[in-house]
């Protein structure tokens, strides 16, 4: 995805600029570009279509030397990645703009301003932007109160970086949807849309909030809020302990990673989410115009990813009214597979070099499906580069072999498919979906909560230390959680663990129950519970203990050999993220307790690149 830097210092800032990018070039880009404010007073450009690497080459052949700069790695949504479209965007030949994000009402702005006078050389919404600051401008000559007023105009998501030949001692910024950070230094300032762009020059930062405006100097930096009030926004020292390949506090990455959930969640979102609806266009440039024509989707995937295309089939059933087929790689790749009319085919993989998924997608494209998404979250990798449409995780770098963040990333993704599908097709209902965005932000405060019960679960944990069998069930969109749940446990902690689903119990798996094979639920508040509780009465009878994380509001007491832990209310449709969460704690601790390497449990490896 798009990645923002700029500088503002006495010494050439060039360098900088390229090394930021480059630091930012993991999250996957289609084109790169930097404006300089020259040592000779000119504002001067240079943006490549591919790599970072070409910039750099073309930079060295034709350097651009200055002490205010903005750089951008775009990512294209509006317009086809080439270096017409590659920001920075000018407006004349004083002004550039750098922009991650979305600009919805790009359309009516390019009207008006077209019909100002102004003259498009790109077919993206961030050039609006650049010439509606322009316009702004000509009332108001100062930068800052100009982009306050530009913004005024805009309906979207942005991260914002601007600079002026007019007024060359400042950098200018905005945040909304989109997030900025501003790299503190010794006379001289920065700023980039990820922390780690910066890390080579400072390791002070100070994070833009929703709504915030900042004019950034060699020696000095203001902010003003959402209301347009100064204020002052804390600078951070950053340490070393949250490196991503670092563990800090944390005794695994595995824990680490799992307490990451809410920050990667929100960073997920990101730029995806209008007032009321999802940024179908977040899906890249065609999105729109190939989700109309979706009458079927194919989800392919292995392992965890899989479980998460499970998930996804009830929400693109009951919410999109669409037809779901999950499978896993290994198997639809080989199998002679029948595509239904307009079936879009969506690959989900973490690394995006599994090589089962990559070659199914290979096969589809012989089969004749409507186009291919991938849900992933590794910018530059082959199933990324081979898709038609990406959906990028933000889940950042994961070290622990049993998946987690991405795994909950990966369900984000895809609700955000699902809602974008029902928009488009005009299956799911405008405050259906308003509700769902709203839930969408509140739910990386949600897993904190349930982050909190950490303790909790570490507890219940000992109850399997000396098992050697267990079950998980789940009923409706919670089978799947319940089927991650027993691959988490046995993978990190060698137990025996099966998934059912829950009304399955009797047709065989109960012949299994006794007191020496615990059995796990997830039991949130919807129209399966009762069904759910017949189920677990009939595990009782049988001298079956059970550990039941159910919703707070269910009604579930302790009793013996039943042990409730108490979950926090949450709408239906997203309680599968948020019942991951004590699962992945469980096979945390119970793999704690018995000792194993919970980062590299044995015979795994983290990417399955070979068959
Ligand atoms: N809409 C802009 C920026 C895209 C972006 O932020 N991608 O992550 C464009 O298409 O250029």
């Amino acid at each position: 995805m798009c990645g923002i830097v700029g500088a503002v210092a006495e010494r050439n800032i060039t360098a900088i600029l390229l090394e930021g990018l480059k630091r930012l070039e993991y999250r996957g880009y289609d084109s790169a570009g930097v404006a300089v404010f020259t040592n000779n007073g000119t504002l001067e450009r240079m943006r490549r279509n591919g790599k970072v690497a070409e910039l750099e080459q073309a930079l060295a052949g034709e350097p651009l030397a200055g002490r205010l700069g903005i750089a951008h790695t775009r990512w294209a949504t509006h317009g086809a990645p080439c270096e017409r479209n590659a920001h920075p965007h000018f407006s004349g030949s004083d002004l550039a703009v750098v922009h991650n994000g979305i600009i919805e009402n790009h359309e009516a702005l390019r009207e008006q301003l077209k019909g100002l006078g102004y003259v498009f050389t790109s077919d993206t919404d961030t050039e609006v932007i650049a010439h509606l600051l322009n316009h702004k401008l000509k009332d108001n000559s100062d930068l800052t109160a100009a982009l306050k007023a530009t913004v005024k105009e805009l309906h979207g998501a942005y991260g914002l970086a601007v600079i002026s030949a007019k007024q060359p001692d400042r950098l200018v910024a905005a945040r909304s949807g989109s997030p900025l950070v501003i790299g503190l230094g010794l006379g001289e300032n920065f700023l980039a849309s990820d922390q780690l762009a910066l890390r080579q020059v400072t390791d002070r930062f100070m994070y833009l909030e929703e709504g915030d405006i900042a004019e950034i100097h060699r020696d000095s930096v203001q902010i003003w809020d959402v209301n347009g009030q100064s204020v002052q926004r804390e600078a951070v020292q950053y340490s070393d302990g949250a490196e991503a390949a670092d563990k800090g506090e944390y005794r695994h990455y595995m824990l680490k990673e799992i307490h990451e959930q809410p920050a990667v969640v929100q960073r997920t979102l990101e730029n995806r989410l209008g007032q009321d609806h999802v940024l179908v266009q977040a899906f890249g440039p065609q999105a729109k115009e190939l989700f109309a024509k979706v009458r079927n989707v194919q989800i392919v995937a292995c392992g965890t990813s899989y479980h998460a295309g499970m998930v996804a089939r009830y929400w693109l059933e009951s919410l999109a009214g669409i037809p779901c087929q999950v499978e896993v790689a290994s198997e639809f790749r080989y199998r002679k597979v029948v595509v239904q009319p307009d079936t879009l085919f969506v690959s989900i993989s973490q690394s995006g070099e599994t090589a089962d998924t990559l070659a199914a997608l290979r096969n589809a494209k012989e089969l004749g499906f409507l186009g291919s998404l991938a849900i992933c979250n590794v910018g530059i990798s082959s199933l990324v580069r081979e898709s038609d449409l990406t959906l990028l995780t933000q889940a950042g770098r994961e070290i622990g072999v049993a998946s987690t963040k991405a795994f909950t990333t990966q369900l984000v993704g895809l609700l955000l498919l699902t809602l974008s599908l029902g928009q488009v097709r005009g299956t799911l209902e405008a405050g259906v979906e308003a509700q769902l965005v709203e839930e969408l932000r509140r739910l990386p405060a949600r897993l904190g909560e349930a982050l909190a019960m950490d303790s909790i679960v570490e507890k219940v944990a000992e109850l399997f230390a000396d098992k050697h069998h267990t079950l998980f069930l789940g009923r409706g969109a919670q089978f799947p959680v319940a089927m991650e749940g027993a691959l988490k446990l046995k993978e990190i902690s060698y137990i025996h663990a099966e998934a059912y689903p829950a009304g399955e119990l009797k047709h065989g798996p109960l012949a299994l129950v006794d007191n020496d094979m615990p059995v796990v639920t997830v039991a949130p508040n919807n129209e399966l519970l009762e069904k759910l509780k017949s189920n677990l009465q009939e595990v009782r009878a049988r001298g079956g203990e059970l550990i039941v994380f159910a919703d707070e509001q269910a009604g579930m007491t302790n009793g013996e050999g039943t042990h409730v832990i108490n979950m926090p209310h949450i709408h239906d449709v997203l309680a599968p993220i948020l019942y991951t969460i004590p699962l992945q704690l469980l096979s945390y601790y119970v793999a704690v307790l018995k000792g194993t390497d919970v980062d590299q449990p044995r015979n795994l490896a983290k990417s399955v690149t070979v068959e």
